[in-house]
């Protein structure tokens, strides 16, 4: 059966982008992918795609039914997805593939925060992982980065299934910026310094945010992935292997 890859972040972290690049990554290495979109309000794909949720909902038959702004029209839109699980399942049933790359809603937390979505990964398949993009931009300041952490954590907490951090876009950082976030990642007490230099509200929510996802055993390291410059999309390839089938590669016919 094959493995439900997807790609979750805030707005504009690179989610669309990742999954074209992915696909190419496996299309070059001979792996079978189809790529899937979730969101019902986007304009235009950079990618084929080959199962579009656009098919089931479209976000402005919804405003105009539903006399709803873009954002009401978001919310009925993601719920109205869900429902249509079942029937998104049976088409990907029709596919073969090694690993299908779902795209989600930019607004993240119409996907992360909904029972409904909670209910859709499961019927979608057994096999599922989730990406989730961190934002080089708010990546930088350390309360930032814990933020983030605090939604990757939080997503984890939503979804119980296995996901990969990894920092979106690392092409625009510097070297330094790029070892700093790093080393935030995979060593707390650097981060609980770099937090204790910041104002004190800040500082002192951060330091018990920490504190919570050390417990959690959440703390680990962060992988840099370029879509523009092509790095790190392997690790991702590596980490959905060592999740699901003990680190053999993908049989190519
Ligand atoms: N420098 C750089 N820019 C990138 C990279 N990946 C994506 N971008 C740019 O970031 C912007 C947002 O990328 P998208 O892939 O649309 O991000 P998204 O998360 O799908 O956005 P929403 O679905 O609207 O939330 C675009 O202008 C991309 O060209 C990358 O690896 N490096
Ligand atoms: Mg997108």
């Amino acid at each position: 059966m094959a493995v439900n890859l997807y790609f979750v972040g805030t707005a504009g972290s690179g989610k669309t982008t990742l999954t074209k690049t992915f696909k190419d990554w496996m299309d070059q290495h001979g792996y079978q992918a189809v790529t899937v979109n979730l969101d019902p309000g986007v304009d235009e794909l950079p990618y084929t795609v080959d199962i579009d949720v656009r098919d089931w909902v479209s976000l402005p038959e919804v405003m105009a039914e539903h006399e709803l702004g873009p954002n009401g029209a978001q919310i009925v839109s993601a719920d109205m997805v869900a429902m249509n699980a079942k029937e998104i399942r049976e088409v990907m049933e029709g596919f073969e593939c090694h690993y299908f790359l779902i795209d989600t809603p930019g607004q993240m937390e119409l996907f992360t925060f909904r029972q409904a979505s909670r209910e859709m990964v499961s019927t979608l398949g057994d096999k599922s992982l989730i990406t989730f993009l961190f934002d080089p931009v708010l990546s930088k300041q350390p309360s930032g980065f814990v933020s983030l952490m605090t939604l990757a954590a939080t997503t984890q907490f939503r979804f119980d299934v296995p996901y990969f951090p990894v920092l979106s876009k690392a092409d625009i950082l510097t070297k330094e910026e790029l070892e700093q976030i790093k080393t935030w990642s995979m060593d707390f007490w650097r981060l609980d310094t770099a937090l204790r230099e910041r104002a004190t509200m800040e500082k002192q929510v951060g330091i018990e945010l920490i504190k919570s996802i050390q417990n959690m055993g959440l703390q680990r390291g962060i992988t840099p992935v370029s879509s523009h410059e092509m790095f790190g999309i392997e690790d991702i390839y590596t980490a959905v292997q060592d999740a699901f089938f003990g680190g053999e590669d993908l049989t190519v016919d």
